[in-house]
């Protein structure tokens, strides 16, 4: 098998974490809230239906000059869904191909961002309102070290506050602050929303806004939750200001994973007015990314790609936390000498140039397909890609991190 020193070396050469840009420590000590958006794709913001728009919130939000908004900001999930995203930000590792990392390897030895914000002095926790082992993510939480997991038991849940999946938005979060209130500062909160999961039904007196009209119940409905979400992210916004906890923190929005498959394409086609091909298709994995720092006034939006592999090294830069020593495969967002490919876990790579998908590579900027006699031009990311999941893969399948010591590059 592949050797850790080997995948150390790989680190060193094209990763490396030790670029420091002038963004860095720009939040240290700050709690940070991280708000996961069930299902929720970037096509959503600024769409509208009938006139109305789906995430007015949202939208403003990333308009804000405190926000950074990433505007090419990629998942990177497979079939452990939210679990896989969770992965992703945690430990800078790809989830599996097959299966959820989370289930088979939960056990393993991992240098995770609950981990290395605890030996920074930060109170960790997990908010979602569901059964604690869903995903196994009991497990998995208590091995990365989170102080404390406010599962389903934490909250009140009834005929009246709960629709879909459970708990609604609204509810999850107004319920959260008083727990929230009673942390230790700084703390590091992750938020799993619930309410924008398929099949997307809600009451309809709930709603705020129409479905939309295709062949496609679960796209029609999608844009009725995403709406509610949209709201419950305002109504917490609030609520943090009432409590006197917005000022210190930062606050990140981050989507999982897709709401709508491709079984939907018809329908997708019908809604963005344009075929859904392998191109398409992979521009609609991109989900909202944002940093959004109270008062900071200099923030701007970001065109370069990312994907869910970045935030891990993003936030610790951004906290000004030496992540020197890591194995990571992502980089800080900022940085200017960054890995010219972004790879999906499908074997789909997004280049500045180029994206390879379904076998084809494709202009980026225009979508058309590379000329007869240039489709080699993919080539290059394509090996990049897959040396890199399988990389991963083998620190994974080998439990290859007991054999590392995170701290010997530590200044
Ligand atoms: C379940 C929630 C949704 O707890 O995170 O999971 P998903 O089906 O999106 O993976
Ligand atoms: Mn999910």
């Amino acid at each position: 098998g592949t050797e850790i020193s080997e995948i150390e070396g790989y680190m060193d050469e094209n990763v490396n974490t030790n670029e420091k840009t002038d963004l860095y420590g720009l939040a240290k000590g700050k709690n940070v809230i991280f708000v996961s958006l069930e299902s929720f794709q970037n096509f959503l913001l600024d769409s509208k239906i009938n006139g109305k728009e789906t995430t007015p919130f949202l939208n403003d939000l990333k308009e804000s000059k405190d926000t950074f908004w990433f505007k090419n900001f990629y998942h990177q999930t497979a079939q452990g869904k939210t679990s896989d995203s969770e992965f992703l930000i945690e430990n800078s590792l790809y989830p599996l191909g097959r299966g959820a990392v989370y289930f088979t390897n939960a056990q393993n030895e991992y240098h995770s961002l609950p981990e290395i914000l605890k030996e920074n002095n930060y109170y960790t926790s997990v908010f979602h309102a569901n059964n604690r082992s869903f995903w196994n993510r009991d497990v998995m939480y208590n091995n990365i070290g989170y102080d404390h997991f406010y599962d389903e038991t934490s909250f009140v849940e009834n005929s009246e506050n709960s629709f879909g999946w459970g708990l609604d938005d609204k509810d999850f979060f107004a319920q959260s602050i008083k727990y929230l209130k009673k942390q230790k500062q700084p703390f590091y909160s992750k938020f799993i929303t619930l309410t924008n999961h398929f099949p997307f039904e809600m009451p309809q007196d709930k709603a705020n806004i129409d479905q939309f009209d295709s062949g496609s119940e679960t796209l029609n409905h999608y844009f009725q939750t995403a709406r509610y979400t949209d709201e419950s992210i305002e109504e917490f916004f609030q609520e943090l200001k009432e409590a006197g906890l917005y000022q210190n923190s930062v606050i990140v929005l981050m989507g999982d994973h897709y709401g709508i498959s491709e079984f939907h394409n018809n329908a997708m086609g019908k809604f963005l007015g344009k075929d859904i091909n392998g191109y398409e298709h992979t521009q609609l994995q991109r989900v909202p990314f944002m940093i959004h720092i109270p008062g900071y006034h200099k923030a701007s939006q970001k065109n370069n790609i990312a994907g869910q592999i970045d935030v891990k090294p993003t936030l610790l830069h951004l906290l000004g936390i030496d992540n020197s020593g890591d194995l990571a495969f992502g980089q800080d967002m900022f940085r200017q000498n960054r890995k010219d490919f972004l790879a999906l876990r499908d074997g789909t790579v997004v280049s500045d140039d180029y994206i390879y998908a379904d076998s084809t590579c494709y202009h980026r900027d225009t979508g058309k397909p590379v000329a007869e006699g240039k489709e080699s031009s993919c080539e290059s990311y394509k090996d990049k890609a897959k040396k890199e999941l399988e990389y991963s893969d083998s620190i994974i399948y080998g439990d290859l991190f007991r054999f590392y010591d995170f701290h010997s590059k530590l200044n």
